[in-house]
């Protein structure tokens, strides 16, 4: 079942898990060779990690994703020294291992502040060089988020998570009537026939004003920014908290949920996410379950149910909602192959987008070779 409306199409898939740069340290300054002057050093290009920086917001940023660091000026009668050339910084989110073309790791940025460096700039002209300058390093580099898992489980408190995630895998996750019985991510691996295995996150109950850090709060929002895809877990019947908080249905859990992540960061809900219908097997399920698909069909028709600060902004369009049972495994392979076809289709759409700035690059470099020759004084 897979509901999709035109203005979400162009959001699909959106999630961006990796990015490719050009960058290029700055040419060394002329040395002076009347006065034996040294010319300055290029400047370097680092990779810093900034707090609110995503990739998505840094492809958005910098469409032609090419950072070159300043020259280093020449050396001169009134300097003989040069000055080096100013750094270039790319600001990234944290979270983030950079690789250059063959794989190699150059680095990590794991909290605020770090950097790398990712191009050095070129030496200035000097005795040593007959006072040529050297140019800057260029190459391309990947920037890669670290991943926990594909699939994350996001939900609120004892919606069957955990049951599900032992009942899809052979983890052997904590499972009980009380909320917040997952404390921290468990990682289950889900096995295929093909041999295939796709990893999914456990995590713990997402409560409302998590993006305040109420509950498991921030700890837990940042692993949902690390996985992959979102497989939403909302109980049939609804879900209330304590007595004194308010009975949640099946349909508001999804819009409370969908607002937490937005106010956490709206970047999230780029993701592809997918919705799990738990506990099919309770008296009355099947009436609830259509009433949600009809609320689903229409989210903006039944907006007034919540407050309006917890309707989001946009909706969440999901790729299948499948109902399942993780007590009694019904509709539990139907999910399971929904996830399958949801992760490689994805990843098959990377693996294009991929080719595509590869071969724009590619574009790139010929272009630039013809006009250097064209525009090249000719040989006298
Ligand atoms: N009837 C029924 N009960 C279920 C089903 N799935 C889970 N439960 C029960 O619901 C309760 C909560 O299950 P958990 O798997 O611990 O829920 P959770 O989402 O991981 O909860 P937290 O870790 O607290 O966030 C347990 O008592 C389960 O036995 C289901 O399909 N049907
Ligand atoms: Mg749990």
């Amino acid at each position: 079942m897979v509901w999709l409306s035109r203005t979400c199409y162009r959001k699909y898939g959106n999630f961006v898990d990796n990015l490719r740069l050009y960058v290029r340290g700055g040419s060394g300054g002329m040395g002076l060779p009347r006065l034996g002057g040294e010319g300055g050093k290029g400047g370097d290009v680092w990779v810093v990690a900034m707090k609110e920086m995503t990739l998505k917001k840094m492809k958005d940023k910098y469409l032609q994703k090419r950072f070159i660091a300043a020259a280093g000026s020449n050396s001169t009668v009134r300097a003989l020294r040069g000055q080096k050339g100013e750094d270039q910084e790319v600001l990234a989110p944290a979270g983030i291992t950079v690789t250059n073309d063959e794989g190699k790791v150059l680095g990590e940025l794991n909290c605020e502040g770090d950097r790398v460096l990712v191009a050095r700039g070129g030496q200035g002209g000097s005795y040593h060089s007959q006072f040529l300058p050297k140019k800057g390093q260029a190459r391309q580099v990947r920037l890669d988020l670290k991943l926990i898992a594909d699939l994350g489980l996001v939900g609120f408190p004892n919606a069957g998570k955990s049951t599900l995630l032992g009942m899809l895998s052979h983890a052997k996750p904590q499972v009980a009537s009380y909320a917040f019985t997952t404390l921290r991510p468990e990682i289950g691996k889900v096995m295929y026939d093909d041999h295939k295995q796709i990893s999914m996150a456990d995590l713990p109950g997402l409560i409302e004003g998590a993006h305040m850090n109420k509950g498991m709060g921030h700890q837990f929002l940042k692993h949902v920014e690390r996985t992959k895809q979102l497989l939403f877990v909302v109980d049939v019947c609804g879900f209330q908290l304590a007595s004194k908080t308010p009975f949640r249905t099946a349909f508001e859990a999804v819009q409370i949920l969908t607002k937490e992540l937005e106010l956490y960061k709206d970047d999230l809900l780029c993701k592809s996410a997918l919705l799990v219908v738990n506990k099919m097997d309770l008296p009355g399920a099947e009436d609830k379950l259509s009433e949600l698909q009809e609320q689903l069909r229409n989210p903006q028709g039944f907006s007034h149910l919540l407050p309006e600060d917890m309707v989001p902004k946009r909706n969440l369009v999901f790729r299948h909602v499948i109902p399942i049972s993780a007590a009694t495994g019904s509709g539990v392979m139907q999910l399971k192959t929904c996830i399958r076809e949801s992760l490689d289709k994805e990843a098959s759409m990377e693996t294009e987008a991929l080719h595509r700035d590869r071969l724009q690059s590619l574009r790139g470099v010929v272009t630039a070779n013809s006009t250097s020759t064209w525009g090249s004084k000719p040989r006298v």
